[in-house]
């Protein structure tokens, strides 16, 4: 017999919608894809209504999948947001904050991380592209193999920006060594005194492609200065403009590798942080110069990774997770004229604050997770934290967790599928002070001093620093623009003590 509705849908022109099935949860062992972009904003994507810039795969993902509106990186910075998402504890515990590009591995190897529990339940682990959790034990030998890494946290095969983009030494290390180094030309970094190897942004100006502030002014290479010196190295150097190609081309020959059974990628884009330096492909992508650009050229990458999956019949069995890990910002040090071009786009979706403030859009990330075997499409307000996605897949694969494993971790995976709208009761968000959640009422903590340090004061930066506790109402006050602490004396004291806890003050 025909399927009637098979005909319509056909004759309409539409696909036909599958409903999701039933699973079995701690049984269920789908690919895990997690996409995490670096700086993007909850207003950057066009589901949750970019201006300037069209991204077409990840509205296509979010169409498939469900889109959150309230989940969040559990901090406004990317060194402590990725701590948090790889070990499931709060970032603050370990005093994680961002780090240099030769600093030490912050992950205690003995910890038991996301990627190991998920190895323990039979997946294959990778991480391609930005790392920024340290490397080493101190006095990092760039000219061996460097580690503590990926490796001994868990990754069976890593492919990295070790830092940041705007971080030397500016060459990709495969499986924790630097890819296309030359012997004759050994690797030196340093962040406190200069090198003699390449020139620097102080003195040769007239080398740079974009300028910068003057806390980016070390070493040049490609045409842009960077934070530190580095000398040696030149046959690894890595080139901006095709970064997003060579992460891509690694992530999806990861997933061609593994595709006969259970993978998790960590899929970690340098887009969109600075320095915002298109592919050509991409320049003018949008209205609203480097930074729209790049987004484009985001989307692709994410456009890509959905293709290669669908090459390989995985589609189905892959639950794809995209997020970021912290809120957006504008200047960040270079020249690139982003708030001059972002004209009525609103990086942050409306919400107040920006990367480095607690205020909202320092941490409510877009986020998407598609799994089209087990998630039927839709929209979900739960308040979720990345710190909850390490017991919530443990969860989903049936792996039990010891006590000290993921202290900080609730388990939400419901909540992640879309079955409830259910999620925290209280989620703590931290930047350079603490705020806190609980179902509309945000709280921010008081600090003694609400001087901005030297290094912020620049950035157009409302870090949500104040002397006095701030308490906003989202439900009609979504841009925390009237503190209504004094009328809700109670709710302070409450939301306080819930920190409190948290804490251990
Ligand atoms: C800051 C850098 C900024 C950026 C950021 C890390 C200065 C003045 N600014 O310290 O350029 O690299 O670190 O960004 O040094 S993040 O997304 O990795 O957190
Ligand atoms: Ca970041």
């Amino acid at each position: 017999m025909l399927n009637i509705k098979f005909v319509l849908l056909s004759f309409l022109g539409l696909s036909t919608f599958t409903s999701a099935q039933e699973i079995i949860i701690g049984k269920e062992k789908p690919n895990i894809v997690l996409i995490y972009v670096d700086d993007l904003g909850y207003g950057d994507i066009g589901i949750n209504g970019a201006i300037g810039v069209e991204t077409p795969n990840t509205d296509k993902l979010a169409a498939n999948g469900i889109n959150f509106t309230d989940a969040h990186s559990a901090a406004a910075t990317c060194t402590p947001s990725r701590y948090s998402l790889l070990t499931g504890q709060y970032a603050f515990r370990s005093k994680a904050q961002i780090i240099d590009g030769d600093a030490s591995l912050i992950i205690n190897p003995e910890v038991r991380t996301l990627p190991d529990m998920l190895k323990h339940a039979g997946y294959s682990t990778g991480v391609v592209g930005k790392w920024h959790l340290g490397l080493g034990n101190g006095n990092t030998n760039w000219n061996g193999r460097v580690h503590p890494g990926p490796k001994e946290v868990g990754f069976d095969y890593s492919f990295l920006i070790p830092s940041t983009g705007d971080r030397v030494p500016t060459v990709y290390l495969e499986n924790q060594k630097v890819v296309g180094l030359s012997a004759n030309d050994p690797i030196h970094v340093s962040y406190t005194e200069r090198l003699d190897g390449y020139p620097i942004g102080t003195e040769h100006p007239e080398l740079l492609k974009q300028h910068t502030d003057s806390q980016h002014l070390g070493s040049i290479i490609n045409g842009i200065s960077r934070i530190g010196y580095m000398k040696g190295g030149e046959s690894a150097l890595w080139v901006d403009e095709e970064i997003p190609f060579v992460l891509t081309n690694r992530a999806n020959s990861f997933i061609n590798t593994h595709a006969e059974k259970p993978f998790f990628l960590f899929f970690s884009l340098h887009d969109i942080h600075q320095p915002r330096i298109a592919n050509i492909k991409f320049v003018e992508a949008s209205s609203m110069g480097p930074r729209g650009d790049v987004i484009a050229q985001m989307d692709w990458c994410v456009g890509q990774v959905m293709g290669q999956l669908e090459k390989l019949g995985l589609t189905k069995d892959t639950m794809i997770i995209f997020t970021s890990d912290n809120g957006p910002i504008l200047d960040d040090g270079y020249l690139d004229y982003a708030p001059e071009l972002v004209g009525d786009h609103s990086p942050g979706g409306g919400f107040k604050g920006s990367k480095y403030s607690i205020y909202e859009a320092g941490t409510r990330m877009p986020t998407i997770v598609s799994w089209p075997k087990a998630i039927n499409p839709g929209t979900s307000h739960a308040l979720l934290s990345q710190v909850d996605l390490y017991a919530s897949l443990a969860k989903l694969v049936g792996q039990k967790l010891e006590k000290k494993d993921a202290p900080d971790s609730e388990e939400h995976l419901n909540a992640w599928l879309g079955k409830t709208s259910e999620g925290r009761k209280v989620l703590l968000e931290e930047a350079y002070t603490f705020g806190l959640r609980m179902g509309d009422y945000k709280y921010i903590m008081p600090k003694k001093s609400n001087e901005v340090p030297e290094w912020l004061v620049n950035k157009f930066v409302d870090p949500g620093f104040s002397t006095l506790p701030l308490l906003f109402n989202l439900k009609n006050d979504r841009s925390e623009e009237h503190n209504i602490a004094a009328q809700h004396p109670k709710i302070v004291e409450q939301m306080q003590q819930q920190l409190n806890k948290i804490l251990g003050t």
